[in-house]
């Protein structure tokens, strides 16, 4: 799946796409399966759960055993309406998991936009920044062209958690974070961060209503021409929830389809709470002949 990071380390096989990251280079040829760990009290599905290190770092191993090719550490809360958290607290939430997450030998990934967290995570040997503000916090992009090799997703979003659904309004919601996706990633390649380093993702759910993410999902194919890998996150989010009726909790069929539709219309890596289930399923997905 990956092969070790650094000058000598083949980027792409036969032509096929990858993802460069701190030590790793990610073969992007078949979909890859992100675990989340939210080290967080207030996550959507799963907060609170995982509040202390050592839970959170038994989780990381389950999400291993369950077959995940990254982890992805989060100490914020971005769900529509969470209150912003306080950088000390995130940096503290977050370090102890991931120094252990570091020595399991998987590419993994940080979840945040706070370039104090980004300095220091980038500093241990993370793999990955993982920014829903898509490196545009003062500072943010700067440290991600400093360093040589670490990958970073930039995803579409408006505003803060707390207020972006009120900026929910697009009238071609598509063709507008195909825009903003472009320019960004365009950006943050002139700001010296190579293209193989960089993956795209709309942000399901971050300033969108539930028509909106929709479209996204139908209209992915747009999304995938772009010359970025793209990474999908639908896992137990509140459209699945306004289609099935299920709450939060009862969403694990849900969220496996619309990973398995995200696949199909061609993103490169889906963020999963449920990584059993999504890795059994894309393996029959293989087995059958599809992507
Ligand atoms: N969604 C969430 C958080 N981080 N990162 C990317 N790249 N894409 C996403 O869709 C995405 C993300 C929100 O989901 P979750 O982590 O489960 O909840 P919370 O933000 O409440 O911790």
């Amino acid at each position: 799946m990956t092969t070790d990071s650094g000058a000598s380390a083949p980027l792409c096989v036969s032509g096929a796409r990858s993802w460069q990251t701190t030590r790793f280079v990610i073969d992007l040829s078949r979909p890859r399966v992100m675990g989340i760990v939210n080290v967080t009290p207030d996550s959507f599905s799963d907060g609170g759960r995982l509040g202390d290190a050592r839970a959170a770092i038994a989780h990381c191993e389950q999400l291993l055993r369950d077959g995940a090719h990254i982890l992805d550490i989060g100490g914020e809360s971005t769900r529509p309406g969470a209150a912003s958290v306080a950088a000390d607290a995130e940096i503290e939430r977050v370090l102890p998991v991931l120094r252990a997450a570091l020595g399991l030998g998987v590419p993994v990934s940080v979840d945040t936009s706070e370039p104090r967290l980004i300095e220091r995570a980038l500093a241990l040997g993370a793999d990955i920044v993982n920014d829903v503000r898509a490196l545009r916090r003062p500072g943010a992009l700067e440290l991600l062209a400093a360093h040589p090799h670490a990958g970073v997703c930039l995803m579409h979003t408006r505003g803060e958690p707390a207020t972006m659904q009120q900026q929910a309004d697009y009238d071609d919601v598509v063709a507008d974070v195909a825009a903003f996706l472009h320019q960004r990633a365009a950006e943050v390649e002139a700001a010296g961060v190579a293209r193989e380093r960089i993956v795209i993702d709309p942000g399901i759910g971050f300033a969108k209503r539930p028509e909106h993410n929709l479209l996204l999902l139908q209209r992915q194919h747009e999304l995938a021409a772009l010359p970025w890998p793209l990474l999908v996150g639908w896992s137990r989010k509140g459209t699945l929830g306004q289609i099935t009726g299920r709450p939060v909790d009862e969403r694990l069929a849900a969220s496996v389809a619309a990973a398995l539709a995200a696949v199909q219309r061609g993103a490169s890596i889906v963020r999963v709470h449920d990584v059993a289930a999504t890795v059994d399923a894309l393996k029959v997905w293989h087995a059958a002949g599809l992507p």
